[in-house]
């Protein structure tokens, strides 16, 4: 297995070391942002981990390895190129075996997260249960992950594009518990309440991190989301970005997008239907939960 593992040398080092080390995905890098945001905010999430006395690990697949911590270079090779294969956990071997380019979603982020031995990974929101599931059965792997995969995974909650009441059902259902950080309500990425709750609130890292260990002490294997709403100077008006999530999602219809490329094709509908406010609100919120992410990285490094 470990044939399959590049560490990167800045990640290799806080290997032997013992320091905390937090994971970030790239498929919010070659399909979740626009090119030069997307690479911009990839190296300024990377400071803000380091800065909070954790180490980034940004995990992607090329030349057949799973890379674990990327340098400036193929930050930048990966935010420009236009096929790099967003890849969940169906897709790994086959992108691994063909020694092509890959970005990792949540799904597979936290596969190889796990593989590394890395315990908590930042990102801006998971995949969920999409509306009209009931018909199209679109359900992101990322669920199925969080039910197995042992990784806490650091959000702003999920977006509104899916449905958010079944999301949480089914993740009730395969035993995923969602922790909101400093409220109650469970975020809906670009808006602080999703008008659902979390089922538990835990302020503090420390907390967390107690969370956290006492699940996976237990046996109880899977991951945990930890749902850290968008700063309040960040959020977007709720009733604008429902009424663009209507229209973007009435566009996906009309033009017959499924499978894989739905969320990708959404997100970017979304940002061109507000002129691009909706990534300034993503890019602050991957940034606040960076912060998160790395204070409950050292917080758990404290009691391992
Ligand atoms: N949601 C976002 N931004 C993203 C994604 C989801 O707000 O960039 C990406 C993540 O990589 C997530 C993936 O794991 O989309 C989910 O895709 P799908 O719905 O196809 O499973
Ligand atoms: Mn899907």
């Amino acid at each position: 297995m470990h044939n399959y593992l590049v560490f990167s040398a800045e990640v290799q080092a806080a290997r032997e070391a013992g320091k905390p080390v937090v994971a970030l995905e790239s498929t919010i890098i070659s399909h979740g942002m626009p090119y030069p945001q997307n690479v911009q905010t990839a190296k300024e999430v990377e400071q803000i981990i380091r800065d909070h006395g954790a180490v980034p690990a940004t995990i992607a697949i090329m030349n057949g390895k799973i890379h674990i911590g990327l340098s400036d270079a193929e930050l930048e090779l990966l935010g420009q190129s236009r096929d790099a294969i967003k890849v969940s956990r169906r897709d790994l071997p086959y992108v691994l075996s063909t020694g092509k380019l890959g970005a990792t979603t949540v799904a597979a982020t936290m596969i190889c997260a796990e593989l590394a031995g890395i315990k908590v990974f930042v990102t801006g929101g998971i995949g969920g249960v999409h509306r009209g599931a009931e018909t199209s059965f679109d359900i992101s792997a990322d669920l199925q992950e969080l039910a197995q995969t042992s990784v806490a995974v650091v959000c702003a909650g999920a977006k509104s594009i899916l449905d958010l009441g079944l999301t949480l059902e089914y993740l009730e259902t395969h035993g995923v518990p969602v922790v909101s950080v400093g409220q109650e309500a469970f975020p809906a990425f670009f808006t602080r309440d999703s008008g659902f709750r979390a089922d538990f609130r835990l302020d503090t890292a420390q907390q967390q991190a107690a969370f956290l260990n006492t699940k996976w002490a237990l046996g109880l294997q899977g991951g945990v989301v930890i749902a850290n709403p968008v700063p309040e100077a960040d959020a977007m008006p709720a009733a604008e970005i429902e009424a663009i999530t209507r229209q973007a999602l009435d566009e996906a219809q009309q033009q017959g997008i499924g499978g894989k490329a739905v969320t990708p094709f959404l997100l970017a509908r979304i940002k061109e239907l507000t002129a691009g406010r909706s990534l300034v609100t993503n890019i602050a919120l991957v940034k606040n939960n960076a912060v998160c992410g790395a204070q409950l990285a050292l917080a758990l490094n404290q009691t391992a």
